[in-house]
């Protein structure tokens, strides 16, 4: 039996439980504005104290500089409407500009407005503003994450702002926007307790060595990996693109996994862990599961990683009913 996409994502079906993340995310769709930006503002105070951002790449911020000095310069009412307008994804030249920015960079450009709101430098959100009921409720289910899933929804929520005016597929990144660096040491020698296959543990070690071609290089020619929340993306060069924009500077500790035979030699593995982001360093674990399908030949023909919704699934690898 041959994989198709759709099969491998449906590996190890109904082992984790439903993530309450795509639903706050929905939820804070239907906000207005002020209250989106007034939820992010709480939310990142709130677990914004934990962030130790790497040291940034010295060209990083280049890409996004001249965006930012033109908002110091504003008045502070120009700068909340800058900011409204990214919040709104309304049609404007510096929302067409970040719009075309990769995740990293971002979060780069919105950091360094936090830092300036705490400066006195950009108008502060929200002076005299306390929130809708809906607003308010929206940040009580926010503050019940944990720590991973309160950064991968303040991520997501980031990464949507602006104006995007390609229609799928996205404009590719480019992995020279904005460069992190590692600011743990990599984690090597990995032991996966019940994963004795050499294909995964080669993939982990490349990828905390930030060696994107060795983890390819696992990866037969119309191979996937599925992002948290996101659709697949497909083939070797698809692939590596986003790893150069995205998984820099990431740690990865897988813990346990499980492996399940396939009658054509072929088989799927669940491997649960942790994984640290250069952003917050060792003080924000995120749980999460990779879920691998490998070829009888061992390349990778599609891997999914999953944020868990409770820290016990890091233990139950599957389903109720194999219990
Ligand atoms: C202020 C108010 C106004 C509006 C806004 C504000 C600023 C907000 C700021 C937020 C900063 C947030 C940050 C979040 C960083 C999150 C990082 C995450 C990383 C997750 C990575 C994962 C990796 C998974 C992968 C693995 C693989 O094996 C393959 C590759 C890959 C307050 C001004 C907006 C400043 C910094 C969640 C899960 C494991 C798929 C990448």
């Amino acid at each position: 039996m041959a994989f198709t996409i759709e099969s491998a994502q449906a590996m190890f079906a109904g082992s984790g439980l439903a993530s309450p993340i795509p639903g706050i995310l929905a939820n804070f769709e239907e906000l207005s504005v002020e209250d989106r930006l007034a939820v992010l503002w709480y939310a990142y105070t709130e677990t914004g104290k934990s962030i130790t951002r790497a040291a940034l790449g010295a060209a990083s911020m280049a890409l996004v500089e001249g965006m930012l000095n033109d908002i110091k310069v504003m008045s502070k009412t120009e700068q909340t409407q800058v900011m409204f307008d990214l919040a709104g994804r309304v049609d404007t030249p510096l929302g067409r500009t970040y719009g075309y920015f990769s995740a990293n960079t971002k979060l780069g450009f919105w950091y360094q407005l936090a830092d300036w709101m705490n400066e006195g430098i950009v108008a502060p959100i929200p002076a005299d503003y306390s929130g809708s009921a809906d607003a308010l409720l929206l940040l009580e289910a926010v503050k019940k994450l944990d720590g991973g899933q309160q950064i991968q929804v303040l991520r997501d929520i980031v990464v949507n702002m602006g104006y995007d005016p390609t229609v799928s597929p996205k404009a590719t990144p480019k992995a020279e926007d904005f460069q992190l660096e590692r600011t743990e040491p990599v984690v090597t020698g990995l032991t996966v307790e019940g994963i004795t296959d050499a294909t995964p543990l080669a993939y982990f070690e490349a990828m905390n060595r930030d060696d994107f071609e060795a983890a390819i290089a696992l990866f037969v020619e119309d191979g996937a990996l599925q992002p948290p929340f996101q659709k697949p993306i497909v083939g070797k060069e698809a692939i590596i693109a986003y790893m150069r924009s995205e998984a820099q500077g990431l740690n990865m500790m897988p813990s346990r996994g499980i492996t399940e035979y396939l009658p054509d030699g072929s088989k799927q593995l669940k491997i649960t862990g942790k994984v640290l982001t250069p952003w917050f360093g060792v003080n924000v674990a995120m749980n999460i599961a990779w879920r691998f399908a490998l070829t009888a030949e061992g390349k990778i023909f599609f891997v999914a990683i999953d944020m868990l919704a409770s820290p016990e699934e890091l233990l139950n690898l599957r389903p109720p009913s194999y219990k």
